[in-house]
């Protein structure tokens, strides 16, 4: 019944799902549409030049989705949508989602390498970017895609301006079977190239009211979206859907820097802001004339990586006003928050415990058996708003799926007495690089293409700032030599977006392998940490010039 290559629900769990008022027979559009009706002339969305009302927002959708269809964009065609945070971004997901064409969310950073991928493996007919952003000329690279249709934010040669609409709007209600696929997410992806994240409008329409309801949204709130709003994080979590849903306002901010967050949050009087660990580093380090901008914010909701617990405490002795909310989520659905009205102690120190009454989660050894109570295991989940499959993937479906269906988040995790998670660690080989998840095998087939790299290994090093970072232990051909710079321009030349670039290289002359021929990549990773730190003591002490890289 499902999209061809998706997993559906199974029967049973979808009519549990549907009996107990989980998933409610309704599309993304109608629900926004009736959440809409209710506050026709409230601000649903804002950026820094120019809001829409509910009323206007769902007018604007309408007029786009025509404009899509004029275009030759049909029911279930994907739209590669990379735009940065701004209006255009909630205008083109409501449109396609009009239309039942399927957004793809990439992210802005994305280069040729990742949207190559996107476009070709996702069957993308067309591709919605902003022409030029942060330097960069994307009207240039999507012209050299294989993508019929290029919407642009701002009229570009070669594309169709998202502003171009009018004539007969379409009609918002009617679209989405409920059980059907509404969008992709993207995930940070473990083995090979990320995959593609079927969600379906009953159950990301749960994901976001339940996480609206968590993080106590009100049609008075006000969310700030800083993070890229194409993450599930922003963008539902509860994030932009969640606030339309709930009736409150939506700014989107383009910039990360804690300054302009202050400057944005006192000046549109900010409620609720999502963010990762690095954000909220940097907003404990504002200039004490910058605090009181912070007034108005209610709940800062940090997930995507580990908050230190020092950091959490220091928000709130630097804040008193302020909730310090964690989240534990994935792209692929389950979501952990804290309570609101949680205990310091457990809120400071835990990420959380499952959203929903229905969600399924066991902590297991490698086994597969039950970790002994309180003891670390591999978190596994299942429950009505995580995926029972990537798109066509069906190798790393065997892989991250369970035959009962139980998602393998790769994740280690213990469950604390209180009921709620602490990540310890974990088992799948990425980077998470504040937050943003960088695929260690898609960036070693990058750097193997390298004529002077005979072997390439990438872990993550730890960061002071971003939690972690990319070094790549690389053992060269015979007289070959690589240096960073070097290496990071081959990668750039590649078309890898640059948050993935390893920040320094090892030479090693082998690889440490396992007795199966395995990387040892926990030799790698202690090994780049004792270095560091050595380094860092050797700078402490004055002995080495800090690596200027
Ligand atoms: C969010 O989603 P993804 O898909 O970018 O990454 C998921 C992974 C998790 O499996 C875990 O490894 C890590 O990110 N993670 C955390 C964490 N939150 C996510 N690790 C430690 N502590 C946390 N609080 O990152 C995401 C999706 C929705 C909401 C929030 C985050």
């Amino acid at each position: 019944m499902m999209l061809e290559g998706c997993t559906p629900f199974p029967a049973d769990f979808a009519e549990r799902y549907v009996r107990e008022g989980i998933w409610r027979r309704e599309s993304i559009c109608e629900a926004v549409a009736n959440a809409a009706r209710e506050r026709p002339d409230s601000i649903a969305v804002a950026d820094t030049t120019r809001s829409l009302t509910f009323s206007q927002l769902v007018a604007e959708a309408r007029s786009l989705a025509a404009l899509l269809s004029r275009n030759g964009i049909e029911r279930n065609d994907r739209v590669v949508i990379q735009l940065p945070n701004c209006v255009e971004f909630a205008t083109l997901t409501l449109a396609c989602l009009v239309l039942g064409a399927l957004p793809v969310m990439a992210l802005p950073a994305y280069r040729k390498a990742e949207l190559e991928y996107l476009v070709s493996f996702a069957d993308a007919k067309a591709l919605a970017i902003a022409p030029i952003y942060r330097g960069f000329d994307h009207t240039a690279l999507a012209h050299e895609l294989k993508v019929r249709l290029i919407l642009s934010t701002t009229p570009a040669y070669g594309c169709v301006c998202m502003h171009e609409h009018g004539g007969a709007p379409c009609s918002l209600e009617s679209s989405g079977d409920p059980f059907e696929v509404a969008l992709f997410l993207l995930s940070g992806g473990t083995t090979g190239m990320p995959k593609l994240i079927p969600r379906t409008h009953a159950d990301y329409l749960y994901n976001a009211r339940a996480s609206a309801a968590a993080c106590g949204l009100t049609p008075e709130s006000r969310i700030l979206i800083a993070l890229p709003a194409e993450h599930n994080f922003p963008l539902a979590c509860p994030g932009l859907l969640g606030a339309l849903l709930c009736g409150a306002r939506t700014f989107f901010s383009q910039s990360t820097k804690a300054a302009d967050l202050a400057n944005t949050i006192a000046r549109e009087q900010i409620t609720h802001l999502p963010c990762v660990p690095t954000i909220a580093l940097a907003i404990l380090d504002l200039p004490q004339s910058s605090r009181a901008d912070l007034k108005s914010l209610r709940v800062i909701t940090v997930g995507g990586q580990r908050l230190p617990e020092r950091v959490a405490r220091d928000l709130k002795r630097t804040y008193p006003h302020l909730v310090v909310q964690q989240v534990l989520g994935m792209s692929e659905g389950l979501l952990c928050y804290t309570r609101l009205d949680e205990r310091d102690e457990i809120a400071f120190t835990t990420q959380g415990s499952p959203l929903s009454p229905a969600d399924e989660i066991r902590i297991v050894n490698p086994d597969g058996t039950d970790v002994a109570a309180g003891a670390v295991g591999e978190l596994w989940c299942r429950g009505p708003y995580t995926i029972r499959g990537y798109f066509h993937a069906p190798d790393r479906n065997r892989e991250a799926f369970t035959a009962d269906g139980f998602y393998r988040t790769g994740d280690l995790v213990r469950l604390d007495p209180s009921g709620n998670l602490v990540v310890e660690g974990r088992i799948k080989d990425l980077i998470n690089r504040g937050g943003e998840k960088v695929n260690a095998e898609e960036i070693e087939t990058h750097l193997i293409a390298h004529p002077a790299v005979s072997a390439a290994a990438v872990v993550a090093m730890p960061d002071a700032i971003l939690g972690e970072k990319a070094c790549a232990y690389l053992s060269l051909r015979n007289g070959a030599t690589l240096a960073l710079a070097a290496m990071r321009e081959f990668l750039a030349a590649r078309g890898v977006a640059q948050f993935k670039w390893p920040e320094r290289i090892e030479l090693v002359a082998e690889l440490p392998l396992t007795n199966v021929g395995k990387i040892r990549k926990s030799e790698l990773r202690r090994d780049i940490a004792e270095k560091l730190a050595n380094e860092r003591t050797a700078s402490a002490h004055g002995l080495v010039a800090s690596r200027g890289n």
